[in-house]
């Protein structure tokens, strides 16, 4: 009996230290942003935008556990509590595993399907509105499946929602928005989404943004079909986009500057359409565990086809991560006399911003067969290929953008906070192409002597040799893709992409060290002063 106790008490306590831990994998950063230059119409407007935000969170609550408030009054710990916040129900996002008592596998397909349906059962049904984005599964009493619409299902919150942004669309000073938000209420309610995407594509200039609705589909991991509900208010940074825009008219010139020859700098590039902003509210899908820190949008290939997407980049979002992972990282791994270099704003920022803009540039299709895509001829070795060609790329136009004098930077911030960059980025794995691009330029460059180690282990740069290394990568990588060999590609990826045992080791540290995972949010309309 005392040994049945004790063990008990053990396994009590195993638990609780257990989700104590899967808590500390998640670091609070707050999100502000400056709104002195609104005036009080648009501010009472985002009050609506924040009401609205909320509805979508308890749909999403809906999508995926069933009613909030039941299911988190049937918690007792104070710290599963919390967990369950974070990850919207009683399985770990990270791991998928339920981490509170009497909980099985985590359904697949969230409360989209019923929990017990099949392929089988879903491939033989025949329903046309089985496959929309905007229907879930149900059960009749005859167990038989039918399909039923988010404005129906949702009924009650969709016509507050849609109601309350009606009302912000009145406070609205900007045609275009206003326009948006009218005929997002509409798509609320009819589930018919595609005019206000392209609305929402036309707003290029507004200091507002309001994402909303069913957007992103990963919640459904039965048949990653289902958009699930979200919102975020965003306050966009008009001094980054100004310079965004510089950047943009200089695409040519970057380009005729790509060191590789005239051979595989002929495609046009892609305009960015990017935008910088200030995450000040995130709620539902977008809220559920790990954060994004970009946003590309819309899903839907009609409105792509039409009006191409926009990439909107979470200068916030990025911070949190930045402050939380990154310099806890480099504090362990970067040699001391080069950690100053590891910086926010004319480092690990701008690094990402320059790795989007580089996306645009380079070869698209094979330079002796343009009607074959790089993407087409290089398979599975393309997104790992063309994320270390944004990577490095990236960095050679901020290189050569300093060298003419245009941008003014200290080049060692550019290049220590990428190192430590690549270093965080080697965790994610080879079998991302992130984790093995970082690892392939990890390699290349240390080869060339761009990153180095002190006698204590530590990484560092070294700022002549690292130029070159750039430069060559980039010379490398590009010519493979316009080259559009797949067997030279994987034998570039053969001989870079991999850890080093010592790098490994390293890293191992870092794991050992609780350094966190990822961010959750400290958000409240007060944070802004609303
Ligand atoms: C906003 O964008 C519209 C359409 O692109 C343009 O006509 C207008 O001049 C812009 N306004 C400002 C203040 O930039
Ligand atoms: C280019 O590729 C296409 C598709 O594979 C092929 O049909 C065509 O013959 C190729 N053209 C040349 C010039 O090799
Ligand atoms: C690392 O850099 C130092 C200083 O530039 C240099 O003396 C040393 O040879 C380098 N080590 C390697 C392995 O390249
Ligand atoms: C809220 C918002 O985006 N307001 C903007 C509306 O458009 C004018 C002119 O483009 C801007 O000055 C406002 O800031
Ligand atoms: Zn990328």
């Amino acid at each position: 009996m005392k040994i049945l106790l004790l063990l008990i008490y053990f396994i009590g306590l195993v638990y609780c230290k257990n989700v104590k831990d899967l808590l500390n994998q998640y670091s609070e950063f707050k999100l502000e942003a400056n709104i002195d230059h609104l005036n009080e119409d648009d501010k009472k407007m985002l009050n609506y935008l924040f009401k609205v935000s909320d509805i979508m969170d308890d749909i999403f609550w809906l999508e995926s556990i069933g009613e909030k408030s039941d299911f988190l009054k049937s918690i007792k710990s104070k710290d599963e509590k919390e967990y369950a916040k974070i990850n919207y129900g009683p399985w770990d996002k990270f791991t998928e595993k339920p981490f509170i008592n009497g909980y099985g596998k985590k359904p697949k397909g969230a409360k989209f399907y019923p929990d017990d349906i099949t392929e089988k059962e879903f491939d033989q049904l025949k329903n046309k509105e089985k496959d929309s984005w905007y229907t879930l599964l149900k059960r009749n009493k005859h167990g038989q499946l039918y399909t039923k619409w988010y404005h129906e299902e949702f009924a009650d919150q969709i016509k507050k929602a849609a109601s309350l942004l009606e009302s912000a669309s009145k406070y609205s000073t900007n045609q275009s928005f206003k326009n948006y938000l009218k005929l997002r209420a509409k798509a609320l309610r009819t589930d018919e989404y595609y005019e206000s995407d392209i609305a929402w594509m036309d707003l290029t200039n507004n200091t507002i943004d309001f994402i909303v609705g069913p957007i992103e589909s990963y919640a459904d991991g039965f048949k990653g079909i289902k958009a699930a509900h979200s919102a975020q208010i965003l306050i966009k940074d008009l001094d980054w986009s100004k310079r965004i825009e510089k950047y943009n008219g200089m695409l040519p010139q970057l380009q005729e500057n790509l060191p590789v020859s005239s051979l595989y700098k002929q495609d046009q590039t892609s305009k960015g359409d990017m935008y910088v902003y200030y995450l000040v509210y995130c709620r539902g899908d977008y809220n559920w565990g790990s954060k994004n820190i970009a946003i590309n949008l819309p899903n839907d290939p009609n409105v792509q086809k039409v009006k191409g997407t926009r990439k909107l980049q979470l200068k916030n979002a990025m911070q949190a991560k930045y402050e939380r992972i990154l310099i806890p990282m480099a504090n362990i791994l970067v040699d001391e006399s080069q950690l100053k270099h590891v910086v926010f704003d004319d480092g690990f920022f701008q690094n990402t911003m320059f790795h989007e803009v580089a996306h645009g540039f380079g070869v698209k299709f094979v330079v002796t067969n343009s009607s074959i895509s790089v993407r087409k001829a290089l398979e599975e070795t393309y997104s790992s290929l063309e994320e270390a060609k944004a990577d490095i790329t990236g960095i050679f136009f901020i290189q050569y953008l300093v060298n003419k004098g245009e941008l003014k930077l200290d080049i060692m911030d550019c290049y220590t906070s990428y190192l430590a960059g690549v270093l965080r980025s080697i965790r994610f794995g080879e079998s991302t192409a992130h984790g093995l691009a970082n690892m392939i330029s990890y390699n290349f460059i240390t080869e060339m002597g761009g990153f180095n180690k002190t006698e204590l282990g530590k990484y560092r740069v070294d700022k002549d040799k690292m130029e070159k290394a750039v430069s060559e990568l980039v010379k490398r990588i590009i010519t493979i893709q316009g080259d559009g060999n797949k067997k030279v590609a994987q034998k570039f990826i053969e001989k870079y992409g991999y850890i080093k045992d010592e790098l490994k080791e390293h890293l191992d540290t870092i794991s050992k060290a609780g350094i966190p995972k990822d961010i959750v949010f400290d958000q409240d309309k007060k944070n802004i002063g609303i």
